[in-house]
C-alpha cells in the first residue's frame, strides 16, 4: 500500500520519558553524563543505570549518536544524540543537526526499531532556531522514510507552542 510520508510521522505534545516507544532520542552533550532540559528528565527517569553505562561510553562527537540501554523508562532504548550549539548559522550548525536526525534514523533501522521518538534536539539550551530545526528534522526523517524505513516516527515537542513548527511543514 502506498503511504504518505506523514503517516509515519506522529507529533506529540508531552514528556519524553514516558513514551513506550522502541527508542527515544536524548538532545545530550557531548560527556554524555547528563545535564539539564530533556537530558536531565531522561537521566533522572531512567535511574542510575543510564548514568552508569554512559560513563563506559567515552563521550559523543557533536553530529554523532551513542544508543543505550533505558534502564526505568518504559522506552527500550536511548539513542543519545549531541546536537549542535547555535552559533549564527555560519558554523555548520545546520549541518550537524542533520547528521543528528540522520544517524538516530541509521540506528533505528539497523536494530530494526519499529518505532522512535526525537526530542527536538538543540531548540532549548542549545539556542538553535525553532522553524529552521524543525525543517532539518522533518527533511532529513522523510528521506529516511522514501528510502524504506517503515516504522513510525515521533516528533515530541515538550509544548504546544512548539507544534505549529512542524504541522506547518507537514
Ligand atoms: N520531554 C520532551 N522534551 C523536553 C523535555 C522532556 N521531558 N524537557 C525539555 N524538553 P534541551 P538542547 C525540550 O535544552 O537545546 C542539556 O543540559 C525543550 O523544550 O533539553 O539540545 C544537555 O545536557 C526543547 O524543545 O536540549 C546539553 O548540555 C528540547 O527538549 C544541552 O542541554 C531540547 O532542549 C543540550 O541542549
Amino acid at each position: 500500500m502506498m503511504k504518505t510520508y506523514s503517516e509515519q510521522i506522529k507529533i506529540v505534545v508531552g514528556d519524553i520519558t514516558t513514551l513506550h516507544t522502541d527508542a527515544i532520542v536524548n538532545a545530550a552533550n557531548r560527556s554524555l553524563l547528563g545535564g539539564g532540559g530533556v537530558d536531565g528528565a531522561i537521566h533522572r527517569a531512567a535511574g542510575k543505570g543510564l548514568l552508569q553505562e554512559c560513563m563506559t561510553l567515552g563521550g559523543c562527537e557533536t553530529g554523532q549518536c551513542k544508543m543505550t540501554d533505558a534502564y526505568n523508562l518504559p522506552c527500550k532504548k536511548v539513542i543519545h544524540a549531541v546536537g549542535p550549539v547555535w552559533h549564527g548559522g555560519h558554523q555548520g550548525e545546520d549541518k550537524l543537526l542533520a547528521s543528528c536526525y540522520d544517524c538516530a534514523m541509521k540506528i533505528a533501522e539497523e536494530n530494526h526499531l519499529s518505532s522512535i521518538a526525537f526530542s527536538c534536539i538543540s531548540t532549548g539550551v542549545y539556542g538553535y532556531p525553532k522553524t529552521e530545526a524543525a525543517q532539518i528534522a522533518l527533511q532529513t526523517i522523510m528521506s529516511h522514510i522514501r528510502n524504506g524505513y517503515e516504522g513510525e516516527v515521533v516528533i515530541c515537542c515538550f509544548c504546544e507552542e512548539d507544534v505549529k513548527y512542524y504541522k506547518d511543514l507537514l
